[in-house]
């Protein structure tokens, strides 16, 4: 408490401040003395898409040290650690500045919070901090466990007890899937005692459907019941003997459910649901010839671009701890390189100088942005053309559309590790509580997108819809 009022008022003077810098990545001129190129990948898929992915994610760091506007530092750091701990121990200069990034986005973010509802007494404090979602509180968690921080004393602040506070009203607005809650129950096993109260495992456990899958499995892949399962088998030790033949049942449903979503090329869909499904099966200690894990490996393997990312940095962060036969709850074996001082220092700052961009814009192209209400059928669909230049992605002719249609189109998007997401269409937005949102399907066949605005590059003549819909 005494912390968290003596820093009041510098935290809202930080997130004023702070924060509001225009993202850009950084110019290397403060290259380390220590940095030391990666190497010995010859010969070893895995080990060279690991290294490959790292530097690629080093090379997005921004002018400020964080990562997508601060959006992303948490969960880029946490990958970066579960890739390799050294990358923390190692001090490399932007290592540690991108440290210090994520420590002081974190009291930003309690320093809004404050702002928002006041600096009172410690009986508001609560409330005042509610602000966080779980899932965000829940990788700054995991990012600074993973970086050495103790996190019931975070400046002051015990970010346990307000992660389990926050986690209190499930579910809710912004805090409505077991992907997230999952998150907050890694968090709470890996930090502080490491214990997880039953109610929190119960929960868990509850959101499964009869197959063991949860509510957004099945359409790419079981995403939500391998994050679940990750989580339950970290949270395993805290089951009370009265609970635990339920507990290995459901458990054991989830495992099947993830299972069952194997195809016969070993994927369990797109690459980061098979990554996210082995990374599951790992941590639940599944023999892996009995789900083929190298097969699976491969797949994932496939899907790295040429510029070594896995698609978009929300798919990076969510491959690499794989790469690295590692998942989610391996924040405790990281931590144990916490202990060891001096510890070797293996300072993959690679990078290098990022790639600006030079391509030249390409020629005009014209698409056909479709809004659809599928929900209210009475709405009358909403159709604008867009031009820009070829090669742009479908968030730029989005914007392009917006600003030529004097008003009569308009969206709202939120940034996320994934890119932009859409959150409104013509002032009808997102619905968490009724559960309804706007999808992105591709051509006249209608084909559901597998990533977002950002990472679609349209086709002249091309038609993008916007369907809004229930899930
Ligand atoms: C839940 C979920 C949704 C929910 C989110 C609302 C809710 N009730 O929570 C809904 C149904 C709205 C949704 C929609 C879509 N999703 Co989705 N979603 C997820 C899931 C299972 C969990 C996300 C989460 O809670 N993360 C934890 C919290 C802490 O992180 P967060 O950043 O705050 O999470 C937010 C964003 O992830 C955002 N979001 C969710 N999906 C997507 C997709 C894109 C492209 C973007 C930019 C943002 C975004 O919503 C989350 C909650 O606010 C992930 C699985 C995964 N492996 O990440 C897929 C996932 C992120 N979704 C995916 C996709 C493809 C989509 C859609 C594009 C599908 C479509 N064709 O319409 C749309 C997005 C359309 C848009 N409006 O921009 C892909 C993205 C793949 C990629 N390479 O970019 C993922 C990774 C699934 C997968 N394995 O492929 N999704």
């Amino acid at each position: 408490m005494k912390g968290f009022v003596s820093i009041c008022l510098l935290l809202l003077a930080l997130s004023s401040t702070v924060i509001a810098k225009p993202p850009r990545r950084y110019d290397l001129e403060l290259e380390d003395a220590t940095s030391q190129t990666p190497t010995a990948c010859v010969d070893d898929d895995v080990t060279c898409a690991l290294l490959d992915a790292t530097k690629w994610l080093l090379q997005q760091q921004e002018e400020d040290w964080g990562w997508n506007g601060g959006i992303s530092t948490s969960s880029v750091v946490l990958a970066m650690q579960l890739a390799n701990e050294s990358w923390y121990h190692g001090k490399a200069l932007k290592t540690q500045l991108g440290i210090k990034q994520l420590e002081i986005e974190l009291l930003a973010e309690l320093g809004r919070s404050a702002k928002l509802s006041g600096c009172g007494t410690s009986s508001q404090r609560h409330s005042r901090l509610a602000k966080i979602s779980v899932g965000r509180l829940a990788l700054y968690i995991l990012a600074l466990e993973s970086t050495c921080h103790d996190t019931r004393d975070f400046y002051g602040n015990d970010l346990v007890e307000l992660l389990e506070h926050n986690m209190r009203r499930f579910p809710r607005e912004g805090f409505n899937n077991h992907f997230q809650y999952s998150l907050g129950v890694l968090a709470l096993c890996q930090s502080g005692d490491g214990s997880v109260k039953l109610k929190h495992i119960r929960e868990l456990l509850a959101g499964q459907r009869e197959d063991g899958c949860y509510r957004f499995d099945g359409e790419v892949g079981p995403d939500v019941a391998s994050l679940s399962v990750m989580a339950l088998s970290c949270a395993k030790a805290s089951v009370p003997a009265s609970f635990r033949s339920r507990f290995v049942q459901k458990f054991n449903n989830t495992v099947s459910c993830i299972r069952s979503k194997q195809q016969e090329d070993g994927s369990f869909g797109n690459g980061i649901s098979t990554a996210l499904a082995s990374q599951a099966l790992k941590a639940a200690n599944i023999p892996p010839s009995l789900w083929r894990a190298d097969v699976a490996l491969q797949r994932v393997l496939e899907t790295q671009h040429e510029d070594s990312h896995f698609g978009n940095l929300g798919a990076t962060v969510q491959i690499l701890p794989l790469l690295a036969n590692r998942h989610y709850g391996s924040v405790e074996d990281v931590k144990m390189a916490c202990n060891i001082q001096g510890t070797d220092s293996d300072n993959s700052q690679s990078g290098g100088a990022p790639s600006v961009p030079t391509e030249q814009p390409g020629p005009p192209i014209t698409i056909q942005i479709l809004i659809e209400n599928g929900i209210d059928t009475e709405e009358p669909s909403v159709t604008v053309s867009a031009t820009a230049p070829a090669g742009s992605t479908l968030f730029q002719f989005l914007q392009e559309a917006m600003a030529s249609s004097e008003g009569a189109f308009s969206f709202e998007s939120k940034m996320t590790d994934f890119g932009n997401s859409m959150t409104s269409f013509n002032g009808l937005a997102n619905d968490g509580v009724n559960h309804r949102y706007w999808s992105i399907l591709i051509g006249s066949d209608r084909e559901s997108a597998s990533t977002g605005t950002d990472g679609i590059f349209p086709e002249d003549g091309g038609e993008y819809i916007f369907y809004y819909r229930s899930y």
